[in-house]
Order: C-alpha cells, then sequence, then structure tokens
C-alpha cells in the first residue's frame, strides 16, 4: 500500500475531506497547510497575525513561511503521510522535493480531484467559512487556475498522478482512492 501521498485540487475539490478519511482509516499524518494556518489565526500567533489577511483575501501565504510548516510537521516518525493543499506552485514543489529527499520519504502518488467550477463555488458557499464568501472564492480559484494548476502536468511527468473524477458523492471517491493506493 502507498503511503506518502498527495492531494491536489481546485478550492472546494474534496481535499480537506478525502485527506482526512484516508488519514484515520489508516492513522497517517494528515497535514493541511490550510488547517495549520487557520490554527495560528486561532491561537493569534505571530505566524497567524501574518497571514490572516492574505487568506480573508484568499491570496497564497509565503513559501518560505508554508515550507516552515511542512518540515516541523514532516519531520517525525509517521506511519505515513497524506498533504493537503501543498505545494500550490512550482516553487513549493520543489522545496517539498528537496525535503522528501533529506528525509528519504520519497512521494508516491499524487491524486488530482477535478471537479467543474460552479459546483465547487456551490459546496463552498454552503460550507461557509471565513474565506468562503463569492468573491474570495473566485479569487481562490483564480489563483489555482494561474499557479497550481501547471502541477497537475509537473506529477503526470513524473509519473505520479491518478486522476480522480471528484464532482460525486464522498463514498464513491474515497473507495476509488483506497483502490488506486492498494
Ligand atoms: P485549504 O484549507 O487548503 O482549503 P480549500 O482548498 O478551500 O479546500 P479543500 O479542497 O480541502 O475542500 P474541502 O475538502 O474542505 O486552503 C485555504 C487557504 O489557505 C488558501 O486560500 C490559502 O490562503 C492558504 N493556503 C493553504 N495552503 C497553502 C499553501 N501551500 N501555500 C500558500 N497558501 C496556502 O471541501 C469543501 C466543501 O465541500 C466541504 O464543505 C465539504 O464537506 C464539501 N465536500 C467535499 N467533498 C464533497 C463531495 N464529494 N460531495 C459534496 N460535498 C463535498
Amino acid at each position: 500500500m502507498k503511503k506518502h501521498l498527495l492531494f491536489l485540487g481546485a478550492p472546494g475539490a474534496g481535499k480537506g475531506t478525502q485527506a482526512e478519511l484516508l488519514s484515520k482509516a489508516n492513522s497517517f499524518l494528515h497535514l493541511s497547510t490550510g488547517e495549520l494556518l487557520r490554527k495560528e489565526i486561532e491561537m493569534n500567533s505571530i505566524l497567524g497575525r501574518q497571514v490572516k489577511d492574505i487568506m480573508h483575501r484568499g491570496e497564497l501565504v509565503n513559501d518560505q513561511l508554508v515550507l516552515k510548516i511542512v518540515k516541523q510537521n514532516l519531520d517525525q516518525d509517521n506511519k505515513g503521510w497524506i498533504l493537503d493543499g501543498y505545494p500550490r506552485n512550482l516553487s513549493q514543489a520543489k522545496s517539498l522535493n528537496e525535503v522528501l529527499i533529506e528525509l528519504n520519504q520519497p512521494l508516491e502518488m499524487v491524486f488530482y480531484l477535478d471537479i467543474p467550477e460552479e459546483v465547487l463555488v456551490n459546496r463552498l458557499l454552503l460550507r461557509g467559512r471565513k474565506d468562503d464568501i463569492e468573491e474570495t472564492i473566485r479569487r481562490r480559484v483564480d489563483i489555482y487556475r494561474k499557479t497550481t494548476e501547471p502541477l497537475i502536468q509537473y506529477f503526470k511527468e513524473l509519473s505520479l498522478l491518478e486522476y480522480i473524477d471528484a464532482d460525486r458523492d464522498l463514498k464513491t471517491i474515497s473507495s476509488e482512492i483506497k483502490r488506486k493506493m492498494a
């Protein structure tokens, strides 16, 4: 079974939802950069204060800050891990590669969760998190198209990419993911 996994997809594609199910079932570390950054905001830490406005605008947080969080969390003796929401651009993908070489834990599979834009906008409006207002959602999608989407080709060329139709119910999607990583 593959145990070093990554979830890629637009905001609202269900990366967090699927990564949580899978990490619980296998006792893997679920490393969601979005979740870790939101915790820093809740705690009103120095980092939280630095990223609060950026996240509320739907923009990407500085690469160095995110890399620090990833390193702190991956540098542990984990049974396996699932990266959710990281990397989000080519520079983050290259930094990740260097970290994983250092840890001797190569990435084994990337699940690309594909979803039409109108479906994700509706999902996020329904969820109603602080950054789930229409203007911010459109901004997040725009940044995703420009900076994150090129990673699909990047991971395809590394023969790591697995395509998932994410416009289906949760159970159908998670069964397909389990089958592919088995
Ligand atoms: P994230 O926390 O990563 O959140 P996301 O992309 O909005 O959502 P995700 O795809 O995980 O959707 P979810 O499962 O929750 O990022 C938030 C912000 O953090 C970014 O905008 C950025 O500012 C910052 N950030 C994070 N990582 C960064 C990085 N590496 N670099 C720089 N900045 C970074 O699902 C959404 C909703 O859909 C939920 O309500 C869920 O219940 C529902 N849903 C899921 N699957 C469904 C299904 N199959 N059917 C119906 N509903 C479904």
